[in-house]
């Protein structure tokens, strides 16, 4: 008995202004393609029921494009494996905020799939001996909390869920998805068969039959920091899983990247002049196998001091960041003593919840206040505010 888990499609990301010949944004036709991939390999291996742990669609309200390749995607699927369920949750990416929403999963209902959107579902397959707990991210938020626990006769019982599990970022916080709900280690540690994971984009196990299948492309707000996640765990690209019951083992199954995504080794150009920069830059970029062409590329230069800066050959950056499908030329200042980040860390926070985050953390607060909880409430309340922005089509 085999189960495929895949999590955090986010079908319907777009990134970047390159379209395609046919006027599509290129980032979100690399995504669906990534999910047409991890189809194929799906197909390949017929397993016996195939899971998506949530974040199927990047927003509440997915574009057209995004509805009829999942639509077609699913189709094709269970007409190659028309005896295995296919099992989807809503994660917080596709989750309605108001109840006048309707959400789009109904339609997923309607070609066959199990789905659990709003509810949690106990869902039980006797031809597989299995019992599925399917969890999605507004069931989580429900006071008082539901009781996640295995139950029934089934042999096999899986939990599908979307959400952080307990000390998966230590005091480190970058990584942190936004916007997920905080899982419990009581809740993971019943003795499930399987617990298939999502919300975090890094394919990890977190305990013992307990894994995020991490998402297929880097469409996190934090891509870079899942290329080093990936490099400190060895992980090359992105995949999906196939978990055996009978040798309860799970395996990784990668895909091929529809795009290149690249972290340039940092360089430094403390005490250099304009032209000894450019040359830095130059080597950096020649450096890269096959090209920076039709990559997503970022080059973090550090110590540029502003008039160095302006004194650079801005045609030749021009020239790559029209050559790559998208070309972060990131310098940095000299850093100045007492304007490091709170967490120690040299260089300055990447996205908004970094520096929301940062900002949180060194406030003082009333007595008895968790410090951590505040910081925490805080940057959920701006994943909602700009989730709210996503779903009202702004
Ligand atoms: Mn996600």
């Amino acid at each position: 008995m085999r189960l495929a888990h895949l999590a955090d499609l986010h079908l319907g990301f777009r990134q970047f202004h390159r379209l395609t010949e046919r006027g599509r944004n290129q980032r979100e036709v690399d995504v669906a393609t990534a999910f047409s991939r991890a189809i194929d390999g799906v197909i390949a291996e017929r397993p016996d029921i195939m899971v998506v742990a949530g974040d199927l669609f990047h927003a509440v309200r997915p574009t057209n494009s995004a509805i009829l390749h999942a639509v077609r995607e699913f189709g094709r699927l269970r007409r190659a494996l028309p005896a295995a369920p296919v099992v989807v949750i809503a994660g917080n990416h596709d989750t309605p905020r108001s109840s006048d929403t309707i959400s789009i999963f109904g339609l997923l209902h309607e070609i066959g799939l199990h789905v659990a959107d709003t509810a949690p579902r106990r869902l039980t397959f006797p031809e597989l001996d299995l019992a599925l707990l399917a969890v999605p991210h507004q069931a989580l938020f429900e006071e008082p909390r539901l009781g996640i626990e295995p139950s029934g006769r089934e042999q096999h019982q899986v939990l599908l869920i979307h959400g952080e599990t307990p000390e998966l970022f230590g005091v480190d916080r970058s990584m942190a998805e936004p916007g997920g709900a905080m899982l419990t280690a009581a809740e993971l540690h019943g003795p499930w068969s399987y617990v298939a994971l999502g919300h975090y984009h890094v394919q990890c196990e977190v305990g013992e039959h307990q894994w995020y299948a991490g998402a297929l492309d880097y469409c996190s707000p934090n891509p870079w920091g899942e290329l080093r996640a990936e490099r400190t765990s060895k992980l090359v690209g992105k995949g999906w899983l196939i978990f055996d019951f009978d040798t309860r083992r799970a395996t990784r199954h990668a895909i091929e990247a529809p795009r290149r995504v690249l972290d340039l080794p940092w360089l430094d150009a403390n005490e250099m002049t304009g032209p000894e920069v450019d040359r830095l830059i130059a080597d950096a970029v020649a450096n890269v196998s096959d090209g920076i062409a039709g990559a997503v590329v970022r080059l973090v230069v550090r110590n540029v001091a502003r008039p160095v800066a302006r004194e650079l050959d801005h045609a030749r950056i021009r020239a790559w960041k029209a050559e790559a499908l998208h070309f972060q030329l990131d310098l940095r200042r000299p850093e100045t003593p007492g304007r490091q980040s709170a967490s120690g860390a040299p260089g300055k926070p990447e996205t908004l919840p970094e520096t929301l985050e940062s900002y949180l953390r060194e406030r003082t607060l009333p007595p008895g206040i968790d410090h951590g909880r505040f910081v925490m409430r805080g940057v959920e309340m701006l994943a909602a505010v700009e989730h709210d922005a996503l779903e009202s089509g702004g």
